[in-house]
């Protein structure tokens, strides 16, 4: 591929965005190459956590590429708009949980891409923002609708309407991240918690990942009835036997994920 870097090491696959004279900016060919990874992320089972971060010392994704957009007609960009949306809720939709390691600038689709993610952590160095609004333009990856529900709808309305950039310790309040991570210890970080999360067993992984999502948009009630449903076919599982057991055989549970 010429701009994604894609390894998988022992269950946990690592995609990073690679147009850094570009800033890792999103364009066409860099979206299509993206959709391919994620059919390999969908059929490839031994993949139990997957990690978006981007190369080179300043950027995550500084958003899409501006010179691709400033060509475009209404109709070229509806298309191109609804294929990065079709595939963001792709990746937000994938069974295993998927961590943003931001790097640097997460302008635009970059922050939008990093909000389809399970969640984030950031480098102290991290710069977030939607300023598209800058540009004439609105977000169009998703970012009027996932900022919104995550922070809030004035708080989201503050940013879109005036495109400020944020630092990843505002990011940090805003809840967007989870936690900040001192300069050239983000991977590191990062991957200490996906190789945690790696041990577990991916049928609960992915019941509970299914639950939040289903709960997000709907009543508590039906929400709950939800997670009861996923409970029961956890319940069913082998690795619920298993993790259960070895608890009470004082023991580490060795998960199959079945
Ligand atoms: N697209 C294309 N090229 C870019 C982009 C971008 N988004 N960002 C940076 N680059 C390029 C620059 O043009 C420059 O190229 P060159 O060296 O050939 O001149 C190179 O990357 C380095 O950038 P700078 O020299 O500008 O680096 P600085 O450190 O001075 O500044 C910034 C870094 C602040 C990140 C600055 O580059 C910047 O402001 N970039 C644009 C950020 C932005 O506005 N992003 C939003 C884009 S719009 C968007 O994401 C909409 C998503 C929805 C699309 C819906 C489809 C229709």
């Amino acid at each position: 591929m010429e701009n994604l870097i894609f390894d998988i090491d022992n269950g946990i696959a690592i995609l990073t965005f690679n147009r850094p004279k570009a800033l890792n900016a999103l364009n066409q060919a860099l979206l299509e190459e993206f959709d391919s990874v994620l059919d390999q992320v969908e059929t490839n089972p031994d993949i139990r956590v997957l990690i978006l971060t981007g190369s080179g010392e300043k950027a995550f994704v500084a958003g899409a590429d501006i010179s691709e957009l400033a060509k475009m007609n209404p109709l070229l960009a509806k298309r191109f708009a609804t294929k990065g949306q079709k595939l963001f809720s792709r990746l937000e939709a994938l069974p295993i949980p998927v961590i943003a390691a931001v790097n640097g600038f997460a302008l635009g689709g970059g922050t939008e891409v990093s909000l389809a993610c399970d969640f984030i952590y950031a480098s102290e160095k991290a710069v977030f923002g939607l300023p598209e609004i800058t540009l004439g333009l609105i977000p169009g990856f998703g970012g009027t609708q996932r900022l919104t529900r995550l922070v809030g709808t004035n708080l989201a309305r503050e940013l879109i309407f005036t495109g400020k950039t944020f630092s990843a310790a505002d990011a940090l309040s805003y809840g967007i991240v989870n936690k900040v991570c001192e300069d050239g210890t983000l991977m590191e970080e990062v991957m200490k918690t996906a190789k945690a999360i790696a041990k577990k067993g991916s049928a609960s992984l992915r019941a509970a990942k299914e639950a939040i999502a289903c709960g997000k948009d709907v009543d508590l009630e039906t929400g709950c009835r939800f997670e009861a449903d996923a409970f029961a076919l956890c319940v069913a599982s082998s690795d619920a036997a298993e993790g259960t057991s070895a608890f009470l055989e004082k023991r580490k549970a060795q998960f199959k994920g079945t």
